[in-house]
């Protein structure tokens, strides 16, 4: 399958200035002469060298563009093999149209993420530049292009190699242990337990650092809860800066759930609007309550807000009790009428959580309410440090954190070599897993399935 010639449109759909094709594979140039006469008939491919020519149809010899298209020899290309790329104009009627020539002289239309499958099973990358490559295109902020970029560049790579042969390299120390019991030369227990500390501070550092991964990747879910007609909705609308979300004064207006993704600097969030949290009057009102608590019981932070104009003490700390235990900051919306609320008596319910005066209708102090979801949801990140972006790999690097644990405790409690280090060995299949060493179908389908770098 791999040794085909591949094609597809590498650009975007829609209208554009220039929309390329490319091509991969050793009949790449074959398959492109056919259609191509360079406009200077004398020309000869060379690699990496821009030629000027004309596009035609070889049957009835109509010429439809006018383009560049430059070869890149295999074996130092994106995939290894032989490629080329065609510069049109970007008409998607023309695209097209070169694709269904190249189909026809010998060419299969790529699936998605084919060029860069074949970058990873020719070996010029790993599993984990290949999902970096696609957060480079799917990236939303700078930072996290910046993340990726390093990463496809192969420095999370070379973070797991280093991993792994600080494992391996314990590994043949402890087997020499066991296979030369009476050498002088054998590691100790203490050096072995401080081998193992070592590295799973490193791994655990790893582990955390998702917690930025996937405020900069997914985003998390902030949930706007509270009581009806405090104007949750209001204040949805105003953080995504277009009425989504039907306001009315009447309590009750919201009953179904409303996602929708906002950014902040760099940061994405899910922002969740849901019905308000009091006695339901009816069955509709029932559910839409029994809706927003699953939101919420799903979100990463809750924004909770309560109405000044308003003297609700009891329900205030109701809801405040109820949501002790997840991360929360209080708005006092409608700040811009008389305030009634006791907000020494709040600040006493709510003590250690931050309280916002904000009017979500006039928009004051929006900008501040930014500035404080970022402070309290968005984990720090220390410069320089690295950050993993997806969960496939958190839950590797946890399930081999499991295993370094487990051999710690089998080395305190005095087990013998023979014992820890198979329980040691089970981390490098893992290893393999991560750097896709170990290839699973379900894997390469995911990573490659899911973006089209070449189509
Ligand atoms: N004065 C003032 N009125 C507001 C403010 N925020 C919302 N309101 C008004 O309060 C009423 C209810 O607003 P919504 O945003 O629908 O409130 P909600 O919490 O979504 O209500 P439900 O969906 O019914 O639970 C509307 O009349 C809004 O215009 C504010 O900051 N100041
Ligand atoms: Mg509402």
């Amino acid at each position: 399958m791999l040794d085909d010639t591949i094609v597809a449109i590498s650009t975007p759909p829609g209208f554009g200035g220039l929309g390329i094709v490319r091509l991969s594979g050793k009949k790449s140039l074959a398959v492109v002469k056919t259609i191509f006469k360079p406009k200077h008939r004398s020309f000869t491919f060379q690699s990496k060298k821009l030629v000027l020519g004309f596009l035609s149809d070889p049957e009835t010899q109509d010429v439809f563009d006018e383009v560049y298209l430059i070869f890149f020899p295999a074996p130092h290309t994106y995939t290894c093999e032989d490629m080329v790329e065609i510069n049109c104009h970007g008409s998607p009627v023309i695209l097209e149209e070169v694709i269904r020539l190249c189909v026809k002289a010998g060419a299969r239309h790529a699936g998605p993420g084919e060029f860069t499958l074949r970058a990873h099973v020719n070996g010029r990358i790993d599993i984990l530049q290949a999902e970096a490559i696609r957060d480079l295109i799917e990236a939303v902020s700078m930072t996290q292009v910046k993340i990726s970029f390093l990463q496809m560049e192969g420095r999370l790579s070379r973070r797991a190699r280093e991993l792994r042969a600080r494992i391996i390299h314990l590994l043949s120390q402890i087997e020499a242990v066991i296979e030369f019991p009476e050498d002088g030369l054998r590691v100790t227990s203490k050096q072995i337990l401080t081998t193992l500390e070592k590295t799973i501070l490193k791994i655990k550092s790893l582990v955390k650092s998702y917690d930025i991964g996937k405020t900069l990747s997914e985003g998390m879910i902030l949930a706007i809860a509270g009581r009806p007609n405090v104007g949750k909705s209001t204040l949805f609308n105003t953080l995504l800066d277009y009425d989504r979300a039907i306001v009315t004064p009447n309590a009750g207006t919201t009953r179904d759930i409303l996602r929708e993704k906002i950014t902040i600097v760099d940061s994405v969030f899910t922002l969740v609007d849901m019905a308000g949290l009091a006695d339901a009057r009816n069955l509709v009102e029932k559910e839409g309550v029994r809706r927003g608590k699953k939101a919420i019981a799903e979100a990463d932070g809750i924004l909770l807000m309560v109405d000044a104009a308003e003297n609700t003490n009891k329900e205030d700390k109701k809801l405040i009790t109820q949501f002790k235990n997840k991360k929360i900051i209080i708005l006092l919306n409608k700040c811009d009428l008389p305030i009634k609320k006791d907000i020494n008596r709040l600040r006493t319910i709510a003590s250690g959580i931050e309280i916002l005066e904000i009017s979500a209708l006039k928009k004051q102090n929006i900008d501040q309410l930014r500035q404080v979801i970022l402070k309290t949801f968005v984990p720090e990140q220390k410069k320089g440090e690295d950050i993993i972006l997806h969960l496939r790999q958190k839950l590797l690097l946890e399930n081999i954190l499991t295993i370094l644990f487990n051999t710690k405790t089998m080395l305190l409690d005095g087990y013998s070599e023979e014992y820890y280090v198979e329980e040691l060995r089970a981390v490098l299949p893992l290893f393999g897993q991560l750097s896709g060493e170990i290839r699973s179908e379900e894997i390469l389908h995911d990573i490659f399935g899911r973006f089209c770098v070449g189509k």
